[in-house]
């Protein structure tokens, strides 16, 4: 193939426009489209491309301005002797590579080979070279702390090399590749974010801690599970229910002797303050008489065998049938499924063994010569196009319903497998991993990597999936788990219980410890995911952010920064904690935890120069408001300090029409006074009467602190309190 030539075809119309308005009024259009720069191989190869399912919007990737007009950046295209379109990048010396969305492994991506290709990959090793989920898409950090990142904007299988610089090789036809320039990493997530979209801002409850297990059943023992969070004082807001609660794994289903009345126990488990998930997979029973298999079938939902048949495959059920998510039909179908389902008071879906996962096949999913019928902007096309995004369009799918049936309440889907830019339909989490410490030490890495591909609400695991594990390790994964974005403990079938009590009473307070510190921290938290909602910066983020020219940090994987002021460092061994590598700069210890300290729990660090907003301890989110506010101020050189609050209804969707109040709190010392006041607010949500307590954290790790109410200036004297 022709290397690194534009087109200016189809889309030429489009760019010519954009290069226009760059030098007349249309300053905002210009910067809008220029986010990226397109590159194909050829005009042919441009003109047949197949949509894009990464784009929020498909029709800005076919606007985007011509290659010639951009940076540095050029690939370079060619075909392998597999007839593979294989782009490629050549790299500064000093580079430092990053994304590729899920994988094990380190935070530092240089010198690896993956393959975007959804698999149920169970027990998953460094080796493994594909997981749940796709992201043909990597971040690369120049020496001097410059940026760019490239999309292979491609669903078909993608090898990712990264021995030799950025090599992308992927079956099916051409594909067009994007990239991004940025003075910083973040710029380019956020030029990336503007063409793969946002998450939507998920309810406040997400945000709190979930208990799982393959599975809770029967009802009783849910209700035990639920009453041991609240009589032990362990803060939790949602239970989840794994496959066992349906009968006989049939989809939209319960079975009536574990769960003769699920209403009655989710109304129950809302008055004492959780909220419920409950799993639903794509594999539906193929068994006449069964009411979503009819449906399905009188419908013509399913996905096809290259010969016109219906195609079968086994999961959970037996024999099950897959619905084509590519065929709108199907998904209003599957959407209006969730009707009756979300009426029993549920709260929110997880949707398992999306790649999709079909058991007894050596392929482990449904042959890639099935045929999916499209309709809308895709064309049919077979199971090999389409294998990346069925768990994507399965989640879309499943958003669609949950929001048809509570257009009032914000949605909540887990998804296990999913496609860059899927972020927008769901949350995630990183599939079966095992009870070791090298699936604790790699959920940071693997989280932070899902964080710098698009996706910013991810955890893994606590407490492994596989295995059972021992109390330290639990005790040191629930510390770290508890600062990642989604926190939920997990585990699977016959393996010991893993609820934060079931260990010893040491690990016990350690568990109540860490989800104390989490819930203590939701304003800040929830601050970041509001942030992320509109800008595209992943809620965890690598410590290199702190200074992204500071080579010292670009393979710094056991700390990880919250937003931009706290820096956590876990306890990733057993044993010997490793100093991790700080940013340069003021970072002072914090203790959110009244004093209280455990050896098992991650060091915090905030920022000179950051005030951080928390909350008091609470059981679930909305257990009380925000009263009293503390703001932790860890002033600079200068003797300043900013930070700032987010807070709206916490549900439901005022926020979109001013209902939020985003606050930024100065402060500004003058000899042993130092000053905090509100700097600036926007949104027209009444502020609280509530009252303020400042902690301003001194040079030698004390504190002074002083109570005032928000909205008044509060003085602390530093030379005071001692
Ligand atoms: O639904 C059961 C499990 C679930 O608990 C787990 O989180 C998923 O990753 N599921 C896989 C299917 C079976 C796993 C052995």
């Amino acid at each position: 193939m022709a290397s690194h030539l534009h087109t200016q075809s189809r889309f030429g119309m489009a760019c010519l426009l954009a290069q226009v308005l760059a030098h007349g009024a249309g300053a905002q259009v210009s910067s809008a489209l220029s986010a990226s720069t397109r590159w194909d191989a050829s005009e042919a190869a441009a003109d047949a491309a197949l949509p894009s399912m990464s784009f929020s919007d498909a029709s800005r990737r076919e606007q985007r301005a011509p290659a010639s007009a951009a940076g540095s950046i050029r690939p370079r295209f060619s075909t392998d002797d597999r007839g593979r379109q294989v782009v490629s990048f050549e790299i500064p010396e000093g580079t430092s590579l990053y994304g590729t969305g899920e994988n094990a492994g380190p935070l530092l991506r240089n010198g690896r080979v993956v393959e975007a290709w959804n698999t149920d990959a169970y027990g998953y090793r460094e080796e493994t070279r594909s997981l749940y989920q796709s992201h043909p898409w990597v971040l690369a950090v120049r020496a001097d702390g410059t940026a760019f990142g490239v999309l292979a904007d491609t669903t078909w299988r993608c090898e990712i090399d990264l021995s030799d610089g950025i090599r992308f090789a992927a079956e099916g036809p051409a594909y067009p590749v994007l990239v991004y320039e940025g003075a910083t990493p973040q710029e380019v997530l956020k030029k990336l974010a503007s063409d793969i979209g946002t998450i939507e801002l998920p309810p406040l409850w997400a945000l709190g801690y979930h208990q799982c297990r393959y599975s809770y059943y029967p009802e009783s023992r849910v209700r035990e599970i639920a009453s041991l969070f609240r009589a032990k004082r362990i803060p939790c807001d949602v239970i989840w229910f794994d496959i066992d609660y349906m009968r006989g794994y049939r989809v939209f289903t319960f079975d009536s002797s574990h769960f003769p009345d699920p209403g009655a126990l989710n109304a129950d488990l809302h008055a004492s303050g959780f909220r419920t998930i409950w799993m639903i997979d794509p594999g539906v029973k193929a068994e006449p008489g069964y009411s979503v298999f009819d449906s399905g079938s009188a419908g013509d939902h399913w996905v096809k065998r290259a010969d016109g048949s219906v195609y079968n495959g086994e999961v959970w059920p037996g024999q099950c049938v897959f619905p084509d998510y590519t065929r709108p039909e199907t998904m209003a179908w599957w959407a209006g499924l969730y009707k009756d389902f979300m009426a029993m008071g549920i709260d929110g879906v997880w949707n398992d063994m999306n790649e999709p996962a079909v058991f007894n096949v050596p392929s482990k999913t449904m042959p890639e010569d099935n045929v999916h019928r499209g309709g809308g902007l895709l064309s049919a096309g077979p199971h090999a196009r389409y294998h990346n995004v069925y768990g994507m369009l399965m989640a879309k799918g499943t958003l669609q319903g949950i929001r048809d049936a509570n257009p009032e309440k914000r949605p909540f889907v887990l998804t296990r497998a999913n496609y860059i830019g899927g972020h927008r339909y769901a949350a995630t989490w990183t599939g079966d991993n095992a009870a070791e410490w090298y699936d604790l030490e790699n959920s940071i890495p693997m989280i932070l990597n899902l964080g710098l591909s698009g996706q910013p609400f991810s955890g893994p695991d606590i407490g492994g999936f596989i295995g059972n594990g021992d109390g330290q390790q639990f005790a040191r994964w629930m510390g770290i788990g508890s600062l990642l974005p989604f926190s939920r403990g997990h585990t699977g079938k016959g393996n010991r219980d893993k609820e934060p009590w079931a260990y010893d009473a040491n690990v016990e307070r350690s568990c109540r410890l860490a989800l104390e510190r989490r819930y203590r921290l939701i304003p800040y938290l929830y601050t970041l995911f509001e942030e992320s909602s509109r800008n595209g910066l992943p809620v965890a983020r690598p410590a290199f952010f702190a200074d992204p020219s500071d080579p010292a940090l670009r393979s710094e994987d056991d700390s990880f920064l919250l937003g931009e002021s706290l820096l956590v460092v876990a306890k990733v061994t057993p044993l010997g904690d490793r100093m991790p590598v700080m940013p340069r700069g003021m970072w002072r210890p914090i203790n959110i935890n009244d004093g209280a300290t455990d050896a098992d729990l991650p060091d915090l660090y905030l920022k000179g120069g950051s005030i951080l907003p928390i909350g008091p301890i609470e059981q679930y989110v909305d257990e009380r408001p925000l009263d009293p506010l503390t703001l932790y101020v860890s002033l600079d050189e200068g003797g300043t300090a900013t930070g700032e609050l987010y807070e709206d209804g916490g549900d439901g969707y005022g926020y979109r029409e001013g209902k939020y109040l985003r606050t930024k709190y100065v402060a500004t010392r003058e000899g042993d006074l130092v000053r905090v006041r509100i700097g600036a607010t926007s949104g027209a949500m009444p502020r609280q009467v509530r009252s303020v307590v400042v902690r301003v954290i001194r040079d030698d790790g004390s504190e002074a602190h002083a109570i005032g109410r928000d909205g008044e200036t509060i003085v602390v004297d530093l030379a005071g309190g001692r």
